[in-house]
Parts: C-alpha cells; sequence; structure tokens
C-alpha cells in the first residue's frame, strides 16, 4: 500500500486524490490524516518543507509536492492525465500552475485572516486576493482550453480543486460571478466521481 500524509480541507491533497480516483489507484493508498501545523508534526520525518500532500510509495519513495505526486499516481494509471507532449502538454501543465497559485494565495489569505487581529496585513491579504481575482479572470478567457468533463486532463482536475476550495473557504465571495463561461464548465466538470468522492467537510 501507498501512504498519503493527508488532510481533508487541503485543495492539492483534493488534487491528488481526484487524480487517483481517476487513474484507478485510490484503493492502494492508506489515507494518514497529518496536522501538519502541530509543534510535533511527523510530517518533517517525511518532507523538511512539512507539507501535506505528501506520498509514501510502495517502492519506498517519499513524494512532494502535489505536481509530483500527480504526475506519479497518473504514470501508475497508464498516464492518461498528462499529455504526452506538445502545446497540448505546456497548456495542461500551466493550467494547473494556475490552479495551484489560486489555491496558494487563498491559503495564504485564510491564513493571514487566522492570525492574531494586531499581527494581520490588510495589504498582503488584499494582494492574494488580487492574484486569485486576476487568475480567475484569465481561467474565464481561457475557457475553450479546459479539458471537456468525459476527457480530463491534469489541468481540469487542478482547476476543479481549485474552484471547490474557493467555493469551501470563500464561497460568499461568488467566483461565478461575472465569470459565466467558467461557472458552465465547473457545473459540468464538477459532475465527475472523482471531484464527488474527495469533497471537504461541510462547515
Ligand atoms: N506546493 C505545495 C503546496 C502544499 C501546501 O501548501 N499544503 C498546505 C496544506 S493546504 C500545507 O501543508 N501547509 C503547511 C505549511 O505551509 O507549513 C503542493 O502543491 O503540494
Amino acid at each position: 500500500m501507498m501512504q498519503l500524509r493527508y488532510s481533508q480541507t487541503s485543495p492539492y491533497v483534493r488534487k491528488v486524490m481526484m487524480v487517483a480516483h481517476e487513474a484507478g489507484v485510490a484503493d492502494r493508498i492508506e489515507i494518514s490524516p497529518t496536522d501538519v501545523w502541530a509543534p510535533d508534526s511527523p510530517i518533517v520525518r517525511d518532507n523538511p518543507l512539512a507539507k501535506i500532500p505528501t506520498l509514501l510509495t510502495e517502492d519506498g519513495l517519499v513524494l512532494f509536492d502535489s505536481p509530483v505526486i500527480a504526475e506519479y499516481l497518473d504514470s501508475l494509471g497508464g498516464g492518461r492525465l498528462f499529455p504526452a507532449g506538445g502545446n497540448a502538454r505546456w497548456k495542461a501543465l500551466r493550467q494547473q500552475a494556475l490552479a495551484d497559485g489560486i489555491c496558494d494565495a487563498s491559503v495564504l489569505r485564510l491564513l493571514e485572516s487566522r492570525r492574531p487581529e494586531s499581527l494581520r496585513s490588510a495589504d498582503w491579504a488584499d494582494r492574494q486576493r488580487r492574484a486569485v481575482t486576476r487568475a480567475l479572470d484569465l481561467l474565464e478567457r481561457e475557457v475553450p482550453d479546459l479539458p471537456s468533463a468525459d476527457a480530463p486532463t491534469i489541468g481540469g482536475i487542478a482547476t476543479l480543486a481549485a474552484l471547490g476550495y474557493l467555493d469551501f473557504r470563500f464561497g460568499k465571495e461568488g467566483w461565478r460571478q461575472g465569470r459565466p463561461g467558467l461557472a458552465n464548465w465547473f457545473e459540468a466538470a464538477s459532475g465527475r466521481d472523482s471531484f464527488k468522492r474527495t469533497a471537504p467537510p461541510s462547515e
């Protein structure tokens, strides 16, 4: 069995678990809930960066971060989600980078809001919020490049995980507003089993 250092609320974990479901290897992964914020968190034994997801493979490799884990799990399932070459590959990888960047900025914003009030920086939080806004606007323009629901790629999977995270943490901000193309794409693509089976807990 592989072992995945995991949290149910992490969008990066959701992405790699979606890949595991798509690749048909989810039942080879043992989930190991890991609190990366605990002072004595066991995560640092496996990942010096103290981040999840971290995957321990059946061969004894320790893999991070999520793009590496995603490509590894996809390779076990025959490599359907990472286009082999040419612009299709670069587009899918850039979509993943954009989606992961939305998650990075959103996680930073959330963490900032959880610091003691006297330490919070409104400017810093706003910088992250604006990055997400611009990224969503770019996604709206590039909807025609996103994969259809029945032919997923890593770009589409990562985009679903990022938009699902915005719904989970910043739902009231309404990312769909003014982005009808992206909203429609999400509506169709989020019907996939891999997305439904990896939902975060409802708050
Ligand atoms: N680039 C990393 C980001 C992973 C990440 O930031 N995970 C968060 C949880 S959502 C984490 O473990 N944070 C702990 C920390 O930053 O110290 C990836 O794609 O795996």
